[in-house]
């Protein structure tokens, strides 16, 4: 561990990682996805030291923008991160705070930590972040390069930890801990920061700390907003916590079970800041949960007095049980919107049970059915492959998504996710063991264990067939001759991911339909230009059982 020094001035160094250790990508697979989202607890964290008297100067290396490539190719990783990270503008950090909240991020922390040692070997190392709350001990004990965990909320602790370390002389911080100083509280539960009340930040320091132009230039996050994907967007969090218990959820272990809501002045201000530095007229809300009804329905009609050309939100995560008629409503009458997302996960009243999410089904049917004849987009999150639960109940859920109707239907399958009940029950029933082997399984759809049920690579073929087919071969908004909504969704999609031969289809049978020969001939051509061209369209190959025989036949010719 690294001793302390009396020092008045500390320059710090954040860092930002990648959310998916790069040679975990695997860009040959047409369901990998790729997004940059701003690490906003970096952002707050560096909010949180504006008064602190003990700060020199302060940098933030952001690994999560570049493309990992080349260098996986040349073996180069290493060179490449100690020179982004000497390159940054402080010459010896005193402090290097890093932000490990990806569990599948934890391969290219390894590099990172590795290479600050060569290049500061006396830099003090603090980790912070949903990971590394949840592992403190195993981290800890692993890594003698990592001096401090903080586990929890950070922004107050860590102003603590500065003056801690500027005053020279080791100091017991609640929820910090050290190798020597790891406290347990049960299981694998660590001491965790007191949670933060004044959420309130200033988001004019953003700037020094992430390229803000590139994460304003538009993200790559689908959503059925009505805007392509070359608006500019941010994502925006009003409120942290969630009162609820979902067994695969990691949230809690940082920002607990009470939902805090930062001033709505706070967010219309940063709303507008963002729109008038930036040009930001797309709005992410990346809020775990909306409650209670009335600081929801206050939220959105404050969101309403917001006078922005263009002005629009993406409601990314809204939960069946405590969503009613009258929040739909007052979205609506807020006119910010013309998509919301429900988090539906199973459709099967026992595994709803068993995931403590414990949906309405029925209600769940009834929202969506009343939001669309409100006019809005819906789209719904489901995950197959709980522990337990059988093939023929992820069927029932692909069924259940069928006859809601939503506008788009996304399907994951479940990843044990470190400091979450479901993870204690994988590695209880022998599927993954508790460590790295199993952390790399967080990514995205991907499943590295098999079960008993099914195997890994069944289980990522099933939810990915169930997309191909519920979003694109029987695409809600076709089915009902909603034409000009689905045109206007595959269109957008296509800009995005240009290779995808299923949503090429589904604008060639909307075509069709309408009787523009001209544009289906069109997209016949495109489709088999793409098809010759690009690896990825070649990829659908296996899929081509789902499209109809007519296009099938000249696709396959
Ligand atoms: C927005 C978001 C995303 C964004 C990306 C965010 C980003 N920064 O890159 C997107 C949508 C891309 C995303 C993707 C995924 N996500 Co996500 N995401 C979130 C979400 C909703 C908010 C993150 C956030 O900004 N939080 C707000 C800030 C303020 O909190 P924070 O980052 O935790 O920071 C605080 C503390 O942790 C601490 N802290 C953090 N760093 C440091 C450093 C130091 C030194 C200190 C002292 C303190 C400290 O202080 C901060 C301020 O209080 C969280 C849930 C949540 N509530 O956090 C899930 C969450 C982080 N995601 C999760 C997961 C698993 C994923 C996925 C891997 C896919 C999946 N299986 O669901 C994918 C990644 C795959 C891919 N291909 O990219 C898990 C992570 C758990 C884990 N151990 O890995 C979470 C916790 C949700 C969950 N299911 O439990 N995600
Ligand atoms: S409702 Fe969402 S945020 Fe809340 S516990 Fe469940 S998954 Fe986590």
């Amino acid at each position: 561990m690294t001793t302390l020094k009396n020092s008045k001035s500390q320059d710090i160094l954040f860092i930002n990682l990648p959310p998916v250790s790069p040679e975990l990508l695997k860009t040959d697979d047409v369901t990998s996805a790729d997004n940059l989202t701003p690490p906003l607890g970096l952002l707050y964290l560096a909010n949180s030291i504006i008064d602190c008297p003990f700060v020199g100067s302060y940098k933030c290396v952001d690994f999560a923008i570049y493309d990992y490539g080349r260098l996986l190719e040349k073996k180069t990783m290493g060179k490449f991160v100690s020179e982004k990270m000497q390159n940054v503008g402080i010459e010896k950090p005193n402090i290097i705070a890093i932000s490990l909240i990806f569990s599948s991020s934890y391969e290219f922390f390894k590099i990172v930590i590795a290479e600050i040692k060569k290049c500061w070997p006396d830099a003090i190392v603090i980790v912070g972040g949903i990971h590394a709350s949840n592992n403190v001990a195993y981290l800890l004990r692993k890594h003698s390069e990592i001096d401090y965990i903080a586990c929890g909320e950070g922004e107050e602790v860590f102003v603590e930890f500065i003056e801690m370390i500027a005053a020279g002389k080791q100091k017991n911080i609640f929820g910090v801990h050290s190798v020597n100083n790891i406290k347990k509280v049960k299981g694998n539960q660590f001491e965790r920061t007191k949670f933060v009340e004044k959420l309130s930040i200033d988001y004019t320091r953003y700037h020094n700390m992430i390229d803000m132009k590139l994460y304003t230039t538009g993200t790559s996050l689908f959503s059925l907003s009505k805007t392509t994907l070359s608006v500019r967007s941010f994502a925006i969090m009003a409120s942290r916590g969630c009162p609820y218990h979902c067994t695969f959820c990691a949230a809690h272990t940082v920002h607990g079970r009470d939902q805090r809501w930062r001033s709505m002045y706070n967010v219309v201000d940063e709303i507008n800041w963002l729109n008038k530095t930036y040009g930001v007229t797309k709005y992410y809300l990346i809020d775990d949960n909306f409650l209670p009804k009335s600081k929801v329905i206050e939220f959105f009609h404050t969101l309403s007095s917001i006078n922005i050309k263009d002005f629009e939100v993406v409601i990314q995560n809204m939960s069946i049980n405590s969503t009613d008629f009258e929040i739909i409503d007052a979205i609506i009458a807020a006119n910010i919107t013309n998509n919301i997302a429900f988090a539906i996960e199973s459709g099967v009243s026992r595994i709803q049970k068993k995931i403590k999410k414990n949906v309405n089904l029925n209600k769940a049917i009834e929202l969506v059915k009343y939001s669309q004849s409100r006019g809005l987009n819906v789209r719904c999150f489901f995950i197959i492959g709980f522990p337990g639960e059988t093939v023929e109940e992820m069927k029932k859920t692909f069924e259940y998504a069928k006859k809601l109707g939503a506008d788009w239907s996304t399907f994951n399958v479940a990843a044990p996710i470190p400091g979450t009940e479901m993870y204690e029950e994988f590695v209880e029933l022998g599927y993954i063991l508790d460590g790295p082997s199993s952390w790399t399984a967080t990514s995205l759809r991907d499943r590295v264990f098999d079960s008993k049920e099914i195997s890994g690579k069944e289980i990522k073929e099933l939810a990915y067939r169930a997309n191909l087919d519920i979003n694109f071969v029987n695409n809600m908004n076709i089915r009902k001759d909603e034409y000009k909504n689905a045109e206007i969704i595959f269109s957008n999609f296509i800009k995005k991911w240009n290779f995808h031969i299923f949503a090429y289809d589904s604008l060639r049978r909307i075509y069709k339909e309408t009787g523009e020969k001209q544009a289906e001939n069109d997209i016949i051509n495109q489709m088999k230009m793409v098809l010759a061209s690009n690896k990825k369209a070649q990829l659908f190959c296996k899929y081509f059982d789902l499209l109809d025989d007519d296009i099938r036949r000249i696709l396959e010719a």
